[in-house]
């Protein structure tokens, strides 16, 4: 029996590639599992050959010993911090490697993303760029105001969520549409008012408001599906979007009503909203996008007014959530208020989100998440390092405006490098739950021991580490 359970284990361990498999065994390997039958399978081996990186889990690159026991100098010459450059133009120097530019740079940008030019010495191997300044894309300007978007063509690395922000003059409207995906939105300026049905007709109207008189803006969401439309009130309108597909620009995606009728038989439209044809002479051709109104609407906090008497009632969840009715998460350096569908907010099904809050100087823990962390700088100066596995890492200078993912899995931290000015922004999560893993936490409650060995550090040390989740450290 053991010697076939041993053999047994070698085989499964060399083909997963554990240990090497010599070419030329492989045969031996398979008639020993044919004889093992359904009882053994092979690992993946399919997917493995198909695979364009190299598993580093399980073939890691050998380190020599005295390589992996060195220990880190605790009075380094660069602690990692941000280059200074006293003031000057950004060179790619750090550390005696590098050398100045010698002809042309784009100095404004060198200067925003410091850590692209003279990366901190933990910086190793290649991470995609995982940052998108909505500074960088085109905008689209329509009458009564613009959209520029990132999408997956912007940033790759970012697969499950696509953003936009979206510009409303005074009145103007975002025409009635529908989405293949889950749309969510946050009040970045000023007011305006939403309307939506569900599928069982049921209406719903709302106001919403920005961050005005110190108070957090309102948040809103609608399902894959629901038909909506939004117009600016009085002080006119701006909204951070988040939509559930990186690939949003994809046709099959965004469905305007009017871009519908303008390609369907007139005939057809007269029948089905039971109209003569000669009512539709005036429709649209083609769809606005966004358009003007032509008659002011009731003011901010007169929505009803407009709401139509609806016999199937209203929709039972609301689709707006006032974060300035939540409580925040109070933490040692900030706070955070999260929402999600199993917490708070019922109809936010497939979007979580967390409103965070960092105090000058703070620090957005260590942590990392079950799904793509999309992320967006409302207003300060951040710098983040995302820690890819298998020894790469790549550190990252947010600005306002700056979009941002962390791939599934991928650690990371936020910093807020401003001595004056807080940093907030938000993180998105196509789930529905917000889930965060500590490695404070985490390593808080390993047994001692374990942590001591590992980090060479003294139980003591252990010890003082924090049990509960900091989310933002002073
Ligand atoms: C909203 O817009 C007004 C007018 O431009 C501006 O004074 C205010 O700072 C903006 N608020 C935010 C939160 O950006
Ligand atoms: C902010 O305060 C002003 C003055 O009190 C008020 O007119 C306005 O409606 C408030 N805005 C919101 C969004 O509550
Ligand atoms: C449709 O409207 C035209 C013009 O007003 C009218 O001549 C025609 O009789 C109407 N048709 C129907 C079916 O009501
Ligand atoms: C704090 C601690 O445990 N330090 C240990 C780190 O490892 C060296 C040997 O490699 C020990 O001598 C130290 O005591």
């Amino acid at each position: 029996m053991l010697p076939r359970l041993s053999q047994l284990l070698l085989a499964a361990l060399a083909l997963s590639g554990v240990v090497s498999a010599d070419p030329s065994g492989d045969e031996e390997l398979r008639a020993f599992f044919a004889r093992e039958g359904a009882a053994v399978k092979p690992l993946n081996l399919g997917r493995r050959s198909a695979a364009t990186t190299q598993t580093r889990h399980l073939r890691p690159t050998y380190e020599r010993e005295e390589t992996i026991l060195k220990k880190r100098d605790i009075t380094p010459p660069d602690v990692g911090q941000v280059a200074d450059f006293g003031g000057q133009d950004p060179e790619p120097i750090r550390n005696g490697a590098g050398d100045t530019f010698f002809a042309n740079s784009n100095h404004e940008i060198d200067a925003q993303n410091p850590d692209n030019v003279a990366a901190p010495p933990t910086d190793a191997g290649t991470v995609p760029n995982l940052k998108w300044s909505m500074s960088l894309s085109h905008t689209r300007l329509l009458k009564g105001g613009w959209v520029r978007e990132q999408t997956i063509t912007d940033l790759p690395p970012s697969k499950d969520l696509a953003g936009a922000e979206l510009r409303l003059s005074p009145f103007a409207y975002r025409e009635l549409h529908w989405h293949r995906v889950a749309e969510w939105g946050y009040i970045l300026n000023g007011t305006g008012r939403i309307s939506a049905i569900d599928d069982s007709g049921r209406s719903y109207i709302s106001d919403v408001h920005g961050p005005s008189n110190g108070s957090d803006p309102d948040i809103y969401y609608f399902p894959p599906g629901v038909p909506h439309s939004i117009q600016a009130l009085d002080q006119g309108l701006e909204i951070l979007l988040i939509f559930t597909d990186g690939n949003f620009d994809a046709t099959g995606t965004t469905f305007m009503l009017s871009d519908w009728l303008a390609h369907t038989p007139l005939e057809i439209v007269a029948q089905n909203f039971g109209v003569n044809v000669s009512e539709l002479g005036g429709i649209p051709q083609k769809d606005p996008y966004i358009l003007k109104s032509t008659v002011e609407p009731p003011p901010f906090g007169h929505a009803s007014e407009q709401a139509v008497a609806d016999p199937q009632g209203d929709v039972p969840s609301p689709y707006v959530f006032h974060l300035d009715q939540q409580k925040k998460t109070n933490a040692p350096g900030g706070w955070v208020k999260i929402q999600d569908s199993v917490t708070n907010f019922p109809v936010s099904k497939q979007l979580a989100s967390a409103l965070v809050f960092v105090e000058p100087n703070g620090l957005r823990e260590l942590h990392w998440h079950i799904n793509d962390e999309w992320l967006y700088i409302i207003s300060g100066h951040g710098r983040a390092t995302a820690f890819a596995g298998g020894s790469t890492a790549r550190t990252f200078d947010f600005q306002p405006g700056d979009s941002a993912v962390f791939p599934v899995s991928y650690g990371h931290y936020i910093k807020n490098l401003s001595p004056t000015e807080p940093l907030i922004y938000v993180e998105l999560f196509k789930a529905e739950k917000f889930v965060d893993f500590s490695a404070t936490q985490w390593l808080a409650l390993m047994p001692r021991q374990v942590v001591a060995d590992l980090l060479n550090i003294s139980i003591a040390t252990v010890e003082t580490f924090k049990k509960e989740k900091q989310i933002v450290i002073a």
